[in-house]
Order: C-alpha cells, then structure tokens, then sequence
C-alpha cells in the first residue's frame, strides 16, 4: 500500500499548500489529480471522467459550514475515489450453506494458493471449519505448497500427489469436507493456452458447482485487469474477485478501479506475502488510507452532519417542525457527540434563552428520546397533537421508560416548537444558501 498512498500523499500536499481556490488552482489541481491517477494505472477513460466530476463538484459545491474550503476539496476527492473503487458498500463474507465451497482460479502466479491458505486463515480465525483442497496437476510443486500451508495455519489439506485428474480430484476433496463450514478449491494456473485453462476450470466448477467463484488478479498488471476479468467471464458467473500484491505496487488502484467498471465485486486484497496478509475491501477504509488520513473518517462524519442538520434547519425555516424533524436533529445529535451545530447557529438572543441545565438534559436524554421517539408510529411523528394518554402509555411501554419521560420530552419539543417561528426568520439571514 506504501507505493499507492506515495503517489496519493503528493497531491494532498498539494491541496493542503492551497491558500484559496481560484480557476488557476483549480486547473493546477486538476492536472494532479489526473497525473496522480495515471500514475495508479488508472484507465484513461476513468481518469478523465473522474477529473470531470471532481472539478464540477469543486466549482459547485459550497463547503458546509466550520469546513474548510481545501478539507471540503479532499473530502470531495476522497468521495469520488469511492466512488470509483465501487461504492460505499464494506465487502461481507456469509458462508450461505454448508459446505460453502469456493473455487479460485486465476492466472499462473496471480496468487491463488497463497490466497487459498490467506483466507482459510481468515475464516478460521472467525471461527469457520475450513477445509483445503489443491486441484493443481500441472505444478507439481503446488501439491507440497498448499499442503505446507494448510499445516502451518492448522486446517485439513486434500489433495492427490501425482494426481492427473484435476476434475475428480476436486470431487473427492469437496466430498472429504463435507461436514465443514466452507471448502476451498485452488486450480492450476499454467496451461498450454488460456483456452485449456478455462477449460479445465469451467470442467471443475461444473463438477462440484461452487457457491463462490472467486477470481484471483495480480494488482501489478493495473487496468489490465479488467481484460482479464472479462475473459474469466465470459466462462464463468465471477462472484468475487481477490487483487493481491496491493502492498508492491502502485498500480493496484487502477487494477482496483477496472475491475469495479466491469461491474465484478473486489472482496478481498492480498497485501503482503503472509498468509495474515489478506484484508476485507472496504473501499472508504481503503481510499481514506491512501490518502494517508486516519482522520479522514471524522471529517467526512462532521460534513455529513452538518449537511444533515442544514436540511434539518431548512424544514424548520420551512415551518415544518414536526417530530420526525425533531427525531432527525437528535441521531444528529447523538452521532456529533456534544453540542450541536444547531445550538451555535443559534442567533445569540436564542442561544441565551435554552439554558445550559436545558443543554445537559437534552444530553442525558437524548439516547432516551430516540428510544421513545423510535416507537411511535410515522403518523404520531408527523401529527404530535394525535398524542393522548393511551398512546403516550403504549410509547412509554414500548420505549422502556415512563409516561413522565415521554410528556417531558414533548414539553421540550413544544418549546422549541415556539420558538421556530423566530427562528424562521432569524435563521434565514444566518444560514448560507447552497
Ligand atoms: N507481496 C505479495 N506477494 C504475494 C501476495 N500474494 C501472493 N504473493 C506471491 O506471489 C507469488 C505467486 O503466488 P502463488 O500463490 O503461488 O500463485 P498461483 O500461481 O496463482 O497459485 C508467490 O511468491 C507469493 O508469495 C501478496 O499479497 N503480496
Ligand atoms: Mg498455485
């Protein structure tokens, strides 16, 4: 990961040294991000389109408030590399019946033994009983490879020494594990063409119909992965692919950003030889690393949160404060931690008038309130006059608390109610216009 996170910390350097951004700048930055990408191996055509989107969002999008305009810049880049790494969406691994059988296949050397024993690894440290089965004939090596492997992280191996027929030999390794949790099967990579290696491998997945697919990728060949997906493809349904090597190149984010265009899912990565050095592809884990922020995390939950509670101002500047905007406001609140945004918006005149014990009630009784306001239903939310005494038992029943808590919370939201109408006014001289 050292080589991406080079590439990639250069042009942070580069954003962070920005005074203001004027169109010079912006056009200075621009020609870095897409050096930057080309250097990751990205594909041109990605390059081009992700420098379309991330200049326009720049030009459009007005930081929120308290943020930076440089931090909202690398929070916009950092969005996009998600975005092009194939979303938000942290990979899972569910074994669905027993056995989960996995086959991996690959080219010669992409790393597919190596991963087999990675991710026996990874399952039986989850608790899994995983089960190896080596389908390799043409090496004679990879018998002995995977075998050492599987004894050194302690799982059962199969496998046929001299074996000739990689098909049967696959039938009776998933058969041998059958009691397990999840089998996988590795094949060979080298053939006398990619013809008979796609053969073969097509042969096996036909014979012990796996319930994963997996498909393993060298990161150093880059954008060039997505060629080589695509020809597994047209084989094989492809459920998952593996990048390895991520730690020797920089390449590996063009060969993460390819395979995400063909539409197949990057589950796992191979970052280093070890057989702990497989990871879960979690694409904002992944890309605020290569930016080389640990605080990355914090500055995109602050954004979201402002944006939030911008819209949550809006619905009341909109007079519409009704409780489910009141709901809103506190998961807002409880993700910011103390002290909301919204209280130091607050014209100062406002401010004065909740007072800080107010200010510490709310505190302590935020975590309540969710619960109490989590159990009405979307009609009382969005009609609190609805609420008599049965249905404020029943929510009280429901929340865990009692009648008392919930009148006292309605107390306060009937204030804040009050005062929205100055608010309304006062606010829309406060708020920026996006
Ligand atoms: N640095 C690094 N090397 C790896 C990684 N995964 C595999 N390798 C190495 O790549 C080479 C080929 O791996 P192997 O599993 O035998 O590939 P196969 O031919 O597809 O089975 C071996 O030297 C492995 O140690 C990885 O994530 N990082
Ligand atoms: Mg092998």
């Amino acid at each position: 990961m050292k080589a991406l996170t080079e590439v990639f910390s250069k042009l942070i350097e580069k954003i962070r040294g920005v005074e203001y951004i004027d169109d010079a700048t912006l056009q200075e930055l621009s020609r870095e991000i897409q050096r930057t990408l080309l250097k990751a191996d990205v594909p041109l055509d990605l390059v081009k389109t992700f420098t379309e989107n991330a200049v326009r969002r720049i030009r459009e999008e007005k930081p929120p408030a308290g943020i930076p305009p440089r931090e909202y810049l690398i929070y916009i880049l950092y969005d996009e590399l998600v975005k092009l790494l194939g979303g938000e969406q942290p990979a899972e691994f569910k074994p669905a019946k027993k056995p989960h059988v996995i086959l991996l296949l690959g080219v010669e050397g992409s790393g597919k033994t190596t991963t087999a024993a990675k991710l026996a690894k990874y399952l039986i440290k989850r608790g899994y009983k995983v089960g190896l089965v080596e389908t390799d004939t043409i090496r004679p090596a990879a018998f002995d490879q995977l075998r050492q492997l599987a004894e050194k992280i302690g799982v059962p191996f199969y496998g046929e020494r001299d074996g000739r027929e990689a098909v049967e030999i696959a039938k009776r390794g998933v058969q041998n594990f059958k009691n397990l949790d999840v089998v996988i099967v590795d094949t060979a990579g080298r053939h006398r063409n990619e013809e008979a290696l796609l053969q073969e491998v097509k042969a096996i997945h036909d014979a012990v119909k796996p319930d994963e697919v997996m498909l393993v990728i060298d990161a150093t060949v880059g954008k060039l992965a997505a060629a080589q997906a695509e020809a597994f493809m047209k084989y094989l349904p492809i459920h998952s692919v593996v990048i390895t090597k991520m730690d020797s190149t920089a390449r590996g984010g063009g060969a993460l950003a390819a395979v995400a265009k063909t539409g197949a899912r990057v589950k796992l990565i191979g970052v280093g030889e070890d057989v702990d050095e497989l990871e879960l592809f979690n694409p904002k884990k992944f890309v605020a690393r290569v930016l080389g922020m640990g605080d990355l995390d914090a500055l995109v939950e602050k954004i979201k949160v402002v944006f939030e509670e911008e819209e949550v101002l809006q619905e009341i500047e909109s007079g519409k404060l009704d409780l489910l905007t009141f709901k809103k406001q506190i998961d807002g609140l409880l993700k910011l931690g103390p002290l909301s945004k919204v209280f130091q918006l607050l014209p100062g005149g406002m401010a004065a008038k909740i007072s800080e014990e107010q200010i510490e009630l709310s505190q302590k009784n935020l975590k309540k309130w969710k619960a109490i306001l989590s159990s009405m239903t979307t009609e009382e939310l969005k009609n609190p006059e609805i609420l008599n005494a049965s249905r404020i038992r029943r929510i009280a029943l429901g929340a865990g608390v009692s009648p008392k808590d919930v009148k006292e919370m309605l107390t306060v939201y009937e204030n804040l109610k009050k005062m929205s109408k100055t608010l309304k006014r006062q606010l829309r001289m406060r708020m920026p216009t996006r």
